[in-house]
């Protein structure tokens, strides 16, 4: 089984943060001209759920307008897509138009992903649509508690395609707590106990392969005291981004997502102790009154690697 080499852990590839992920309803232009006046890092155009049934239409063919046009062709952020889920049926024609090119989206979010069949059924799509030549950034959704469960085996077999040739590469998975939670019969609180076990499961699972892992969205738009608190703890409990709905939001989750100045200079000064107690013969030592040991060595050298990536080294 590889591990080392998949996803963003492959030095040879360009790191792309996800801090915030940002929905846009395809079909509504009033957001999506705004898209250039926020700062998140991705924006998701969506075809799926925040779209009703009778605009899926209008969403993809404005989508597959905004690629044709370079509409936000000096955007600094990513510009992704999220297509419908293949059990739903409007998959097809979802990949068909927003695909038909010249000109592709970077990222494509595949939302309810449950079996191995629809990787396969993905994987040809993509390839009778872009050809063997392009590759697409593949953002993979966990929504069932079934997929949880296989979530390991369908990631496995997202690697078997992409070594096959599949015009993919699986960067990262999205956990879809909205979804999970119908599907398990769980109530969504704002403080989402019902989901820490979900949660962990996920993160471990996504971390496992070295994809990035993008947490629930927090739906009470205006309780901003509730996002900070909910994106701290997903950011501890090692998610990489998260979700956002409403504008207001990019900034916390943002913030939240990046390591503080504070923790940059904790982390440098750790590495430089731990590298001279390493000289002088002590693999465990007291640095600002804790304990030191070679995993926290690896935590602190996380944090400089975040940093670097994010560039604020
Ligand atoms: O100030 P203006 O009137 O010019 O603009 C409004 C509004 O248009 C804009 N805005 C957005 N712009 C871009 N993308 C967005 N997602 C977005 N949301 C709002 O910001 C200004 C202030 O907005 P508001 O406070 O008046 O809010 P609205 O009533 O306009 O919109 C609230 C909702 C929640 C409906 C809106 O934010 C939205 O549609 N968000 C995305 C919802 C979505 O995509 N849901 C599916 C993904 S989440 C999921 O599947 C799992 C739960």
């Amino acid at each position: 089984m590889r591990l080392i080499t998949y996803g963003n852990e492959n030095a040879t590839k360009k790191y792309t943060p996800r801090r915030a992920m940002m929905y846009v309803p395809g079909n509504d232009w009033k957001k999506i001209n705004k898209i250039s006046s926020m700062g998140a890092d991705s924006f998701i155009l969506d075809c799926e759920d925040g779209v009703a049934l009778n605009r899926k239409d209008e969403a993809r063919s404005n989508i597959q307008k905004i690629f044709q046009e370079k509409m936000f062709s000096v955007l600094k952020s990513e510009l992704s897509v999220r297509i419908n889920s293949i059990e739903s049926g409007l998959c097809k024609k979802d990949l068909e138009t927003i695909l038909k090119g010249p000109i592709f989206p970077s990222t494509l979010h595949l939302p309810k992903m449950e079996t191995k069949v629809q990787l396969d059924w993905l994987a040809q799509e993509l390839e009778s649509l872009l050809g063997k030549n392009h590759n697409i950034k593949l953002i993979v959704f966990v929504e069932s508690a079934r997929a949880l469960l296989d979530m390991k085996e369908l990631i496995q077999h997202c690697f078997t395609l992409m070594d096959q040739g599949a015009p993919f590469n699986l960067e990262a998975a999205v956990f879809g707590s909205d979804d999970f939670c119908a599907d398990i019969g769980a109530t969504r609180t704002p403080e989402a106990k019902e989901l820490i076990y979900s949660r962990q499961h996920f993160v471990t699972c996504a971390k496992a392969y070295r994809l990035q892992a993008i947490d629930l969205v927090y739906i009470n738009f205006k309780d901003m005291d509730g996002l900070l608190r909910q994106s701290v703890e997903g950011a501890q409990m090692g998610f990489t981004g998260k979700q956002v709905i409403h504008p207001s939001q990019i900034e916390i989750v943002q913030q939240a997502f990046s390591p503080s100045k504070e923790k940059i200079q904790w982390a440098r000064e750790l590495v430089q102790s731990f590298d001279q107690h390493q000289q002088s013969g002590k693999g465990a030592f007291t640095f600002h009154g804790n304990m030191i040991d070679m995993p926290l060595l690896l935590q602190a050298r996380n944090i400089l690697k975040m940093a670097d990536r994010l560039d604020q080294n």
